[in-house]
């Protein structure tokens, strides 16, 4: 085909014009987040991770801590769909009792991600997907170690309080879970007192003095779902004349850096990793899922165990 002089030139102008345009940027991803709320070292680092994700991502988040009342992220959740955000993303702070609020979402055609605990809704369509911690294995990982400690003395039997997490959240019930897998069936190791300390120090503090009072020295172990609450029951453990750490061995999961701190005094035998810093990946997730690419079911996250013979060679290294 001969290009005509007045074709190219026509093509070159239609060109300019395009080039000169200005570059309307794209709407940035609208996220509206629902956060459990402030209850732990683990959370603020948590929210601190998604915030400043969003931030570099360029991402417009609405954010809203729920105090840790279920009634407050399912209000929040409705907010988020009345102001018609991209994606809805949240903590629950309990598995059950989210099936409405999810199907609101999706007649809203809302995609839904599960931020850190899951959920048991009817139906799994309810949302795309889940990024968090298997913690049925950190409650493995934390009896394990119990496990391989008592090797050292054969003799002895352990008996073992627990400080449960919040009632009805995953991380309570599976950490639960995982930790009794792993003594089920073996003698040494009995279960005393099991209750929540709905994973903050001070409820951990006043559960440890209840089962101080009714233990007393019959206690050797407490195995505590979060850092927070063992750091608050290591407070009781010395108001009562005990040592932590030696008297009742402390498991403990999470790894912030108040355990890192109480490893370094020897009041705290091992804390289980639980990464709390998965902003950059839900941010990813959710920018992947507004672009309609594929993205898994679930994804979870890499994490160690540290006992306190690595605290100080780690504790430099700590990101939260
Ligand atoms: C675990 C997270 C738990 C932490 C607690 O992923 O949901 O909630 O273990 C926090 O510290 O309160």
């Amino acid at each position: 085909m001969r290009l005509t002089r007045r074709k190219i030139m026509g093509a070159a102008m239609a060109a300019s014009i395009v080039a000169s345009a200005p570059a309307f940027a794209a709407k940035p991803l609208t996220i509206g987040f629902s956060q459990v709320g402030a209850e732990s070292e683990w959370r603020t680092a948590n929210t601190a991770s998604i915030k400043d994700a969003a931030r570099k991502a360029g991402v417009n988040l609405k954010f809203a801590d729920a105090q840790q009342r279920q009634e407050n992220q399912v209000k929040a959740i409705r907010s988020f769909i009345a102001q018609r955000v991209d994606v809805i993303a949240f903590s629950p702070v309990v598995e059950s009792g989210w099936d409405t609020v999810l199907r609101e979402a999706k007649a809203a055609k809302i995609p839904v991600i599960l931020s850190d605990r899951a959920v048991k809704v009817s139906d799994p369509s309810l949302y795309v997907t889940f990024i968090g911690s298997d913690f049925v294995e950190e409650g493995r990982r934390a009896a394990r170690w119990l496990v391989e400690h008592a090797k050292k003395n054969p003799n002895r039997s352990y008996n073992i309080v627990e400080l449960q997490g919040t009632v009805g959240s995953a991380p309570a019930l599976d950490r639960k879970a995982g930790f009794a897998e792993v003594i089920a069936g073996n003698p040494k190791f009995k279960i005393i007192r099991s209750q929540t300390g709905d994973f903050t120090r001070a409820k951990g503090k006043e559960v440890m003095e209840a089962f101080l009072k009714s233990e007393g020295k019959n206690i050797n172990v407490l195995y505590a779902h979060n850092d927070d609450m063992a750091i608050g029951a290591i407070q009781a453990i010395e108001e009562a004349g005990l040592k932590p750490g030696k008297d009742i061995l402390v498991v403990s999961i999470d790894g912030v850096r108040g355990a890192f701190e109480a490893m370094l005094q020897g009041k705290l035998n091992v804390t289980v990793e639980c990464n709390p810093l998965i902003g950059p990946q839900l941010i990813q997730l959710a920018q992947q899922v507004k672009a309609g690419k594929p993205v898994p079911k679930r994804v979870t996250v890499n994490e160690g165990v540290f006992p306190a013979e690595v605290a100080a060679k780690e504790f430099p290294n700590r990101k939260y």
